[in-house]
């Protein structure tokens, strides 16, 4: 019978392999009591040592061994653990256990990643992000290893070393560290005009996520489904976030990536610490084999998406992550996906990509963890029993008690017997045929319909980012031709105000060319679904984190009510102050601050709260960190809220920005975020919320570009 999770959360594998300080005194690793730890053993006091302090010996040894090889992509990551939990049975298209039972709850393991940088590089840079999800289901291990963006750069995995080459530091230098913004990978997509469309995705501002827990997530390959009949349908696998879909500026990026590179680590971490548990729901596009060329590409081909507007995202379960790794090394570091551990019901399409993957995890863990044993790291463990005929290896942990290890025995009464069809893997047995060829499918020429539909179904704001973000890049490709071949070969083949654009910010011509075809994807002419902005339902300020500016004097009835209306809604508001030392309000009451406007920075936060109060504010009118991070709030385009006498700070500030009228008080600028009210209510604290919940107002780029300099 097999093991049914059920809502039994005590059920935790990794439990018994924790080992607590509580444990027991302190040993050596052969459990031989350790009496001193700060001294090795020496003849006299000044030495020498000697040999046989075993236990100097094995604390050096060990602290030698501590590095394992970084992943060779998407070595940068952070993870937790969690639950996943369907919402009604898919029977109909999947025999998979953990998708047909809503009463049962599978534990999963989530880690993200950047994919370009080394494993201490920073987590804003311009980059995708790994999104992979480790199902421990009842059936074994499920691994959905999937990207924030839902098409890839290549078509056949045989490119996957050289577009990787081509992405990281160059090879005579290391330099530059976790970026795309370098000659190689211009180079590269420039000859290779399939990595168009993930470019463009790179390039948007889902290439700088302001947190894991606002991305999409996508299995970009196209997979099938199973059903107990045997019935297959070819299926899309997407995450979508409950706390919607939202980006940085790219200015803000780069500088929290100085200050602060542990963002997005640190941003989960706190998160789930706070109880502020993120959750995604699983999505499915379901597609009937007989329609996998029906929608004006093919679906084998991952450098295309299937528009939602063609083939709805049906919402079938959530995913919650509720705890962090106890150890960073033990679990985030050492775990194993592998896009071939899937459960019966769920199988792989012919995509060429998904072959090469298909080979490569299991392939790199041999090297990464060392030797072939690495599913038995308790991480990696599946919750359902593993018995088999394989041994040996470096770090083998279990001890086979049996005396025949081959199949078929009789010496070991046959055992173990093989699991029955109805419970175990088969493989879909779907037909194919052809010749042995190297030549590429014509279902997979068109290169640039699908990144035309993509630039097309962005707000206007979102295509300034994108089209910033690239003259950005390719501004830093020190080659003329290629900066000539990105314009040419590829942008022009995108939109013509784009590769004008691009061309005039990188010093190339354009050069003349027949118009392109319109948009293809099926004769779409737009997604709306692709669009960050036009996707999100802004409904929610939970996971915000909101500076409110306090000096001694300042208002203390502001920042409670704005404090509590923002806690109740889920967000976090950290005071922010010259130094630790406590504020007192003008009622006499003490306000504490958690950071001090010399160790934080507007960048490290989503929205900013100045409480009125006249000597607060004359105080952090003098301060100029405090002005800069007025202006900094007011350039990333974050919500902004100054209550009584801070509207003088912002008049001074709105003086700065010469297509803003000066505004007078009780202001509410729906196009601007910007709230100024002669005192805290909870109806401002309401009309504040849904600013926040707003995230950015990227229009104020457009009335004062970030460009400006400041005071210009
Ligand atoms: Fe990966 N990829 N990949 N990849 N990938 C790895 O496996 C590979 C691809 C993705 O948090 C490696 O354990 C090939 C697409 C994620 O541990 C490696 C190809 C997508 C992670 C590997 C691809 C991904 C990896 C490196 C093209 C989105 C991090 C370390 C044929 C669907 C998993 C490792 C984690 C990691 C190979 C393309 C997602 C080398 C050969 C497409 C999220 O095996």
């Amino acid at each position: 019978m097999r093991l049914t999770l059920a809502t039994n959360r005590k059920l935790d594998a990794l439990e018994p392999h924790r080992v607590r300080p509580s444990d027991g005194p302190m040993a050596t690793d052969q459990g031989i009591g350790i009496t001193h730890t700060d001294d090795s053993l020496k003849v006299g006091v000044r030495g020498p040592s000697l040999l046989e302090d075993f236990h100097l010996r094995e604390k050096i040894t060990r602290f030698d061994h501590e590095r394992i090889p970084e992943r060779v992509v998407h070595a940068r990551g952070a993870a937790a653990h969690g639950t996943f939990r369907v919402y009604r049975p898919l029977g109909e298209w999947t025999k998979a256990a953990f998708l047909n039972d809503p009463e049962r709850v599978t534990p999963v393991f989530v880690r993200f990643s950047t994919v370009v940088g080394s494993r201490g590089s920073a987590d804003t840079v311009r980059d995708t992000r790994g999104f992979a999800v480790k199902f421990y289901t009842d059936e074994g291990n499920h691994d959905l290893v999937g990207n924030n963006i839902p098409v890839f750069f290549i078509q056949d995995g045989i490119k996957f070393p050289d577009v990787v080459h081509a992405l990281k530091p160059e090879p005579h230098n290391e330099i530059p560290q976790a970026q795309s913004a370098h000659d190689t990978f211009w180079d590269f997509m420039s000859l290779q005009p399939e990595t168009t469309h993930h470019t463009l995705w790179n390039m948007s501002d889902r290439g700088i996520p302001r947190s894991y827990r606002m991305m999409e997530g996508f299995g970009v390959n196209t997979f099938r489904l199973v059903a107990a009949d045997g019935t297959t349908r070819l299926v899309k696998f997407h995450w979508k976030p409950k706390l919607g879909v939202h980006g940085l500026a790219w200015d803000e990026a780069q500088e929290i990536a100085g200050r602060d590179p542990d963002y997005h680590r640190r941003d989960l971490w706190e998160a789930i610490e706070q109880g502020a548990f993120p959750q995604w729901e699983l999505g499915l596009q379901i597609v009937e084999e007989a329609d996998v060329l029906a929608y004006g590409f093919d679906l084998l081909d991952a450098t295309k998406l299937l528009p939602e507007e063609l083939v709805p995202v049906q919402r079938v379960g959530l995913l919650t992550l509720d705890r962090n790794p106890d150890d960073f090394f033990a679990e985030t570091e050492q775990v194993a996906f592998h896009v071939a551990n899937v459960v019966p019901g769920i199988d792989f399409s012919e995509d060429p990509l998904l072959a090469a993957r298909l080979l490569s995890y299991l392939d790199t863990q041999l090297t990464r963890l060392g030797g072939p044993n690495f599913a038995q790291i308790p991480i990696n463990r599946p919750l359902a029993p593993v018995v088999n005929h394989q041994r040996d290896g470096f770090h083998q942990h279990t001890i086979p008690a049996r005396t025949a290890n081959y199949h078929p025995n009789t010496i070991g009464g046959g055992c173990p017997v093989l699991t029955p069809e109805s419970d175990g893997f088969v493989h879909a047995p779907i037909p194919v045929e052809g010749v042995k060829t190297r030549l590429r499918s014509d279902t997979f020429l068109d290169h640039f319909s699908q990144p035309r539909l993509f630039f097309a179904s962005l707000t206007d704001p979102e295509k300034d980012h994108l089209t910033e973000a690239l003259r950005f890049e390719v501004s830093k490709v020190a080659r003329k031709d290629i900066r000539e071949r990105v314009v040419n070969d590829i942008l022009a083949n995108v939109d013509p105000i784009l590769a004008q654009d691009v061309a005039r910010a990188v010093g190339v011509d354009l050069r003349e060319r027949p118009a392109p075809r319109l948009p293809g994807t099926g004769a779409l002419p737009s997604s709306p679904a692709l669009s960050m902005v036009a996707a999100s339902a802004f409904d929610s300020v939970a996971g915000r984190r909101v500076a409110i500016l306090v000096a001694d004097g300042c208002r203390t009835a502001d920042v409670r009510t704005m404090q509590e209306a923002l806690l109740a809604a889920g967000a976090v508001a950290d005071l922010v102050a010259e130094t630790l030392g406590p504020v007192v309000g003008d009622d006499g009451s003490t306000l504490l601050p958690r950071f001090t406007l010399l160790t934080t920075s507007s960048v490290l936060f989503d929205a900013l709260v100045v409480p009125g109060g006249e000597a607060s504010v004359a105080r952090l009118a003098s301060i100029s960190v405090a002005e800069r991070f007025l202006r900094d709030a007011w350039r990333h385009c974050k919500p902004m809220a100054f209550l009584g006498e801070a509207a003088s700070l912002w008049a001074a500030l709105a003086l700065r920005q010469p297509s803003i009228d000066r505004p007078g008080i009780d202001v509410e600028d729906p196009q601007l975020g910007v709230l100024v009210a002669e005192r805290s209510s909870d109806a401002h604290a309401a009309t504040f919320l849904s600013m926040v919940a707003r995230h950015r107002y990227w229009r104020r780029q457009a009335a004062a570009p970030l460009a400006s300099p400041p005071g210009g």
